[in-house]
């Protein structure tokens, strides 16, 4: 098994997490995005958008999409519960993090690494004003819940946690949110967590 991925993508860290918690050897190609490494025709044939993460399989199909790529690797293991509706909440939970969070967190986390944030402030107010609409709607949960799905950490957490736990490198304030400080530190001592790369 061989993943593809880069060093500071929160899409890639999330599958090395699970790859570690689930003792899965592999083989890691690390590209550097900055250089167009994931550009190249060679590349595109094996993940179909030019992106990071994409795990190859020993026969030669590749996985795109974090969360696709989370939910296959889970399969069987105590991050992913048999139960069809326990299920159906995870992909809804991970569908909830693509589609409202990960674009404000991440895009803010980049401009703010690159410097830019001065320059472009009024991009910036409006990714925070969607992100701490999520995050707002991610806090109501977890006021009553330990976890996103069922009674344990699964790979619901683990998908939804990884740019929320970065969101503050983007300028968030993220002492506004108690309970979902409380529910990254709970992800973060999970047995096999790791940090994300470190960059250069
Ligand atoms: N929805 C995708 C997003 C993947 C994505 O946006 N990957 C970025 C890095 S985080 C990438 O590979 N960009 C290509 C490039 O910058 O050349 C996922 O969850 O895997």
């Amino acid at each position: 098994m061989r993943l593809y991925d880069s060093r500071m993508s929160g899409n890639c860290w999330k599958v090395r997490i699970l790859l570690n918690q689930l003792g899965q050897p592999y083989e890691r190609i690390t590209l550097d995005l900055a250089k167009g490494d994931a550009q190249t025709p060679e590349f595109q044939q094996i993940s179909r958008f030019s992106r990071v993460p994409a795990l190859q399989l020993d026969d030669g199909r590749s996985i795109v999409e974090s969360g696709a790529i989370l939910l296959y690797l889970a399969q069987g293991s105590r991050y992913l519960p048999d139960d069809p509706w326990l299920r159906a909440q995870i992909v809804g939970w991970l569908s909830f993090e693509q589609g409202d969070l990960q674009k404000p967190l991440a895009q803010c986390r980049v401009y703010h690494l690159k410097g830019l944030a001065g320059q472009i402030s009024a991009q910036i107010e409006q990714l925070h004003g969607e992100g701490y609409l999520a995050l707002e709607k991610l806090e109501h949960w977890l006021t009553t819940h330990n976890w996103l799905v069922g009674d344990d950490y699964t790979v619901a957490d683990l998908g939804v946690s990884i740019y929320v736990s970065l969101a503050s490198v983007g300028g968030f304030d993220m002492q506004r949110f108690p309970a979902i400080g409380r529910w990254i530190a709970q992800v973060k001592s999970q047995p096999g967590w790791v940090e994300l790369l470190p960059n250069g």
